[in-house]
């Protein structure tokens, strides 16, 4: 069930997987909570089964955060409404970022058209087929991260359900959610949707290639965006045109840079530790 919109939850598919629930990582399932489509659920019960689910989500998602800060691994969580525009900026984006080590998760309720498109730039996808829910939850992608050959210091692009609403309440363990706006919505998006805009640390506003056909406020969107968020960094951009693609490509470089010198810290600090710990051990034999 979903907490925000009360959506049932279908059966999920999983590329790769040869059931939802086969275990190759090593979480712990708690029970589920119970769900609430019951009649007569009082008021208090429906918040403590939320809490009970985000809880429950939150949980995954630290595992997941953790595995990726493990591998140095900066990964995003694309949000958006449908049609915005995420599968088309991702091809755009493996195609100009010119490098082996991007995987991406996709989400959809049905069809893996996403992930084959995705395929088809030579990267590697796995596709999520949520059934009847509205968005992908931090468990569905610690498996499908199982499921991909994740390469140490590499990016990770998660493509949400096509949703303003739900996908703002579940952390998958990503490093940033960004949320694409394109300019055949309207400029209110943000004011209308406004937990999607204040959970998102990046708006992409997509297909600026469209705008001497419209008439699009530009100013008025970025407004509206940092009414609800005001530290919310925004790109303008074009799929298909290119335009704007070399500042997100350079927002995807610092954010990889970032995490690969993070886990090299790490790495180096463990290393430390064990000379320390080796150093000592052999003054007590002496
Ligand atoms: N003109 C123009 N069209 C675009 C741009 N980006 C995407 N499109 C078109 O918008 C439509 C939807 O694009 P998708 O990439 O499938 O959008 P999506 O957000 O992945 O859609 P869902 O996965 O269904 O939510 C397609 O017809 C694209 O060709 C752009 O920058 N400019
Ligand atoms: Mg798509
Ligand atoms: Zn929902
Ligand atoms: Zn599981």
């Amino acid at each position: 069930m979903c907490v925000t919109c009360g959506c049932g939850e279908g059966d999920v598919r999983i590329e790769g997987a040869t059931a939802h629930h086969d275990h190759v990582h090593d979480h712990e399932h708690d029970p589920a909570p119970a769900h609430s489509h019951a009649p007569g659920i009082t008021p208090g019960r429906r918040v403590q089964i939320e809490q009970d689910i985000l809880a429950q989500n939150n949980a995954y998602a630290q595992a997941n955060r953790r595995l990726l800060a493990e591998r140095g691994v900066f990964a995003l969580n694309l949000v958006s409404s449908p049609g915005s525009g995420k599968t088309s900026l991702l091809c755009k984006t493996i195609d100009l970022l010119k490098q082996p080590a991007v995987a991406v998760i996709e989400g959809d309720q049905q069809t893996s058209q996403d992930a084959e498109r995705i395929r088809a730039t030579g990267a590697q996808a796995i596709q999520i087929n949520t059934g009847k829910g509205c968005h992908l939850d931090a468990h569905m992608v610690g498996h499908a991260m199982a499921q991909l050959k994740l390469a140490d210091d590499s990016l990770l692009m998660i493509e949400n359900v096509g949703n303003l609403v739900c996908p703002a309440a579940f952390d998958l363990g990503e490093a940033h959610k960004v949320v694409i706006l394109s300019v055949t919505e309207g400029e209110d998006k943000p004011i209308k949707y406004p937990d999607m805009f204040r959970a998102a640390s990046l708006m992409l506003l997509n297909k600026i290639d469209l705008l001497p056909y419209l008439t699009y406020d530009v100013d008025a969107a970025i407004g509206y965006a940092r009414r609800v968020n005001p530290g919310i960094q925004v790109i303008q951009l074009s799929a298909t045109s290119g335009a704007g693609m070399a500042e997100w490509l350079a927002f995807l470089r610092d954010g990889m840079a970032r995490d690969q010198a993070a886990r090299q810290q790490t790495v180096a600090g463990l290393q430390a530790r064990i000379a320390r710990l080796e150093a000592q051990l052999q003054a007590r034999a002496a």
